[in-house]
């Protein structure tokens, strides 16, 4: 067994995780750069100053960089370290690092572009024009070795002018600064790139650092979602328009969730943890709000009406795929306490080193679900192990967890498309050259089948190594995944 022909195989990234450079060739400061490192146990943050000059810190919970009081601005303090301004300086390695995944057999590489590199605040009527150029010097770099990229027009942020002047996804004037800044992208990059995502984990962001909006409360996230909901559809709208062929889709947090017993009450919670997520796909995939909507929104105390001016728009600006990112396995019970990802231990399933339990099954479980429910092609677009990887005497990295890991989920994804013949467009590993872990603000936390050479303040040589899983992937792709069934490959 083996993926179908055309199968694309790479990896994933997000500017503010990886590209570094913050200031330079022009970018402005996004939302991300005012985030600070943290760890599992010392959760990351965003210092700010309110209106009446008192300092305070928002804390960041995994999808957001929680409230920020009505008006406070936030700040970059002196002896903190912000991950994102460095990162792992992709922008200084971006030929280095394309030729080590070129050599992996690549043929498609997901990466964001940073919106303040594009528009400095967001509210310029003209682009920045050397951050465009970067951008053009990596797609011209992908083409010589045939790595089509896959490019996400927003990844959990945005210049920080627009979240301060017009409190980000909370304003439809954010949806206009959206559109120009994908009409500068599809007039430049139209011709050299066919896959788009509007969205990254458009069902779990909210808050400060994703949205820009300084309360994280359901009554002002889900009017900013709607607002989302219209920029994706206008975009999808326009870009096919410029761009005939071009495909577009959003990405949703899609870890699959069960519930925790048969009991009656613990499946109707499951049901509807699940509509929390197929709330957002619906929507964009389908064109309307679903039935239930009104229910779900009253149940969190929000009285927003969706605007039946929006309805022709969402309407003619659906999906052609739908992508998602897949980690573990959630457990929901009655009285669980779940966001999205989270919930109970799963008694049947080990766990990584932070806690999120190893699944595969789960992710034919989901693109089974999936596309019984949308019938759209499927694009897997982030799956992985967070790890700790330790950098031997010799040099070498023997990550042989994250290989079982990726082998035992891959498998599972060629028997969706050969045994269950759900269309799976590709793969793209998340991280796959080290870069700072989102929810944590850490390097220690490392995804990549490429190491960094970096700890978690930024100190180190920057070096890339192949792991050990470098040379594994790079035959598994060489055989379209049909190495990964080949007897022995179980030891
Ligand atoms: C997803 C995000 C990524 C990413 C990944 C892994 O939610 O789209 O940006 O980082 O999760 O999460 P973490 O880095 O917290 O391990």
């Amino acid at each position: 067994m083996k993926a179908s022909d055309g199968f694309l195989w790479g990896g994933a990234t997000a500017s503010f995780q990886f590209e570094g450079g913050y200031k330079e060739g022009g970018k402005g400061l996004s939302t991300h750069d005012f985030e600070t490192d943290g760890s599992q146990e010392n959760p990351r943050g965003v210092t700010y100053v309110t209106t009446d000059g008192q300092r305070g810190r928002a804390r960041s919970s995994f999808f957001n960089a929680g409230s920020l009081p009505e008006g406070s601005i936030p700040v970059i303090e002196e002896d903190e370290y912000y991950p994102s301004h460095q990162a792992v300086d992709f922008y200084h390695h971006m030929k280095e690092d394309v030729k080590l995944m070129a050599d992996m057999n690549y043929n498609v590489f997901r990466f964001s572009i940073s919106w303040p590199r594009i528009f400095p605040t967001g509210l310029e009527e003209t682009p920045n024009e050397e951050g465009l150029k970067f951008y053009e010097d990596l797609i011209n770099e992908l083409a010589k070795y045939n790595i089509e990229p896959l490019i996400t027009i927003c990844h959990d942020e945005m210049p920080v002018e627009l979240a301060l002047k017009y409190g980000g996804w909370s304003s439809r004037k954010t949806i206009d600064a959206y559109l120009r800044y994908c009409k500068v992208l599809f007039e430049r990059f139209g011709d050299k790139c066919r896959w788009w995502l509007t969205f990254n984990e458009i069902n779990a962001v909210r808050g400060f650092v994703s949205c820009g909006t300084h309360s994280s409360a359901d009554q002002v996230h889900y009017p900013a979602a709607h607002n989302m909901f219209v920029a994706s559809a206008k975009a999808v709208a326009m870009g096919h328009e410029m761009m005939p062929g071009s495909q577009f889709g959003a990405m949703y947090a899609l870890s699959e969730i069960y519930p925790a017993t048969c009991h009656p009450e613990d499946m109707w919670r499951h049901m509807n943890a699940r509509r929390e997520s197929f709330y957002f796909i619906d929507i964009m995939a389908r064109g309307y709000y679903p039935s239930y909507a009104r229910r779900l929104l009253d149940d969190r105390h929000v009285d927003f009406v969706p605007p039946k001016e929006d309805e022709e728009v969402l309407r003619n600006g659906t999906l052609d795929f739908i992508s998602f990112s897949y980690y573990r396995s959630c457990t929901v019970g009655r009285n669980s306490t779940f966001n999205v990802i989270g919930g109970d231990p799963n008694p049947y399933l080990k766990n990584t080193d932070w806690g999120w339990p190893i699944d595969p099954l789960g992710l034919r479980y989901c693109l089974n679900e999936i596309y019984d429910r949308y019938q759209k092609p499927l694009f897997i677009v982030e799956n992985g192990m967070g790890a700790v990887d330790k950098l031997e005497e010799d040099g070498t990295i023997q990550d042989d967890y994250r290989i079982e890991f990726l082998r035992d989920h891959l498998r599972e994804v060629i028997k969706a498309i050969q045994i269950d013949k759900i269309p799976v467009l590709g793969y793209t590993m998340w991280g796959n050259i080290d870069l700072v872990s989102l929810s944590t603000g850490e390097m220690t936390k490392r995804y990549g089948n490429i190491y960094v050479d970096m700890d978690d303040k930024g100190n180190g040589s920057l070096k890339r190594i192949p792991k050990k899983s470098y040379y594994w992937m790079r035959d598994v792709i060489a055989s379209n995944g049909e190495s990964l069934f080949e007897e022995g490959t179980n030891e």
